[in-house]
């Protein structure tokens, strides 16, 4: 090696180890940024919670032609506000595709993710999110026309053959590729981005079936006035999909926020307390109610960072669990009564862990 390489290869080193130490520093500043703030402290400072959602899925997270978003979805962004701010309004949704949904909340685009979001052994280990109580258990089914000889007693042995549309970037694809195959059926599966586009090759023709959540099919026949038209299958659906709000693993104090805002919903429900008698109920006689609701002594709210009463602001300006999925879930045939979303005193899932 002559002398001038050998200067060349210093210079060399010293700017890699000059530009390692800058990166490294940069590094640790922007990790800082994000370890001294919780992502509570983020949210109080900002004023307003963001809040992921689809925006178009029927009965779960609409976006109105106002700009606001209604739905259970929507609900329980408005109930994490309430219990933040005592004003549920404080929330900026952003619809988000399926395939879009992670990667937004990873990057802190949003604080929580409400978005007919199904637990699952990967999305809770392998991509960094944490998963808070479920509000509805939900199945995968498959929706065809009634003319093209399917009914509510069809199986996936019927599909053979058949052209079956759904959005990409969820549970549903890969079940209906699983199930498919496991039943001896053939199928030409054709994935689009949002599942509105599903529903439109659908009635077009381009597709025979649509499959995504039950829920999510009795939304859409409800919506296109197409019961006696459009057939629901099979009767029991082909995967589990709870859903339920996400957030980003390792805040444990936001994980608790968001939790026990769920948990006051079913509590309430539970005591048969809701937006009409939240004032006048008697929480002498109930004491859990008493401290959930931040009226008597024992309260565990601000033990989390919010005020006493912030429960009580959930209840006060969204409603119980009870109350919540009736208004959105009800108009489009969806009913609690017989299914998992019903009270656990009923023989459902629905629970929630003692207030004390
Ligand atoms: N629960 C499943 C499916 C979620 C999903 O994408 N559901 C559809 C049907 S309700 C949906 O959100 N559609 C509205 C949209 O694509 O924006 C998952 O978590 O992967």
């Amino acid at each position: 090696m002559n002398k001038k390489s050998i200067v060349y290869l210093l210079v060399f080193a010293l700017v890699a180890v000059a530009c390692a130490t800058e990166a490294a520093e940069e590094e640790v500043t922007v990790e800082d940024e994000h370890d001294h703030e919780s992502t509570l402290e983020q949210v109080q400072e900002r004023g307003f919670l963001k809040c992921g959602v689809s925006g178009s899925a029927v009965a779960f997270s609409e976006t109105q032609a106002d700009g606001s978003v209604t739905g259970i979805d929507a609900d329980y962004c408005y109930a994490v506000a309430a219990a933040i701010f005592g004003d549920y309004s404080k929330v900026e949704f952003t619809a988000l595709t399926a395939a879009e949904r992670f990667t937004a909340l990873s990057a802190g685009e949003v604080d929580l993710l409400v978005r007919n979001t199904t637990w699952t052994q990967s999305r809770d280990t392998e991509l960094g999110n944490d998963f808070g109580p479920t509000t509805y258990y939900d199945g995968q089914q498959l929706m065809g026309r009634n003319s093209d000889g399917l009914s509510a007693s069809s199986t996936l042995k019927d599909i053979d053959g058949l052209r079956v549309c759904t959005n990409a970037g969820t549970t549903t694809e890969k079940n209906i590729t699983e199930g498919a195959r496991l039943a001896g059926a053939a199928i030409e599966l054709v994935t689009v981005e949002a599942f509105p586009e599903a529903m439109e090759k659908f009635k077009a023709g381009e597709c025979d079936l649509v499959t995504t959540d039950g829920s999510g099919l009795v939304g859409n026949r409800a919506k296109e006035g197409a019961l006696n038209d459009w057939a629901i299958f099979p009767a029991s659906p082909i995967s589990k999909e709870p859903l339920g709000p996400v957030y980003r693993s390792n805040d444990s104090q936001w994980a608790d926020i968001v939790n026990w805002t769920v948990y006051a919903t079913f509590i309430a429900d539970e005591y048969g307390v809701g937006r009409a008698n939240v004032d006048s109920f008697d929480y002498d006689a109930n004491p859990e109610m008493g401290r959930l609701m931040g009226k008597n002594d024992g309260e565990l709210q601000t033990v989390m960072g919010l005020s006493a009463d912030a429960f009580y602001n959930v209840i006060k300006q969204v409603g119980n669990y009870d109350e919540i999925y009736s208004k959105n879930l009800n108009p489009v045939g969806l009913y609690r009564e017989g299914s998992a979303n019903a009270p656990w005193t009923e023989g459902g899932l629905i629970y929630a862990p003692p207030a004390r």
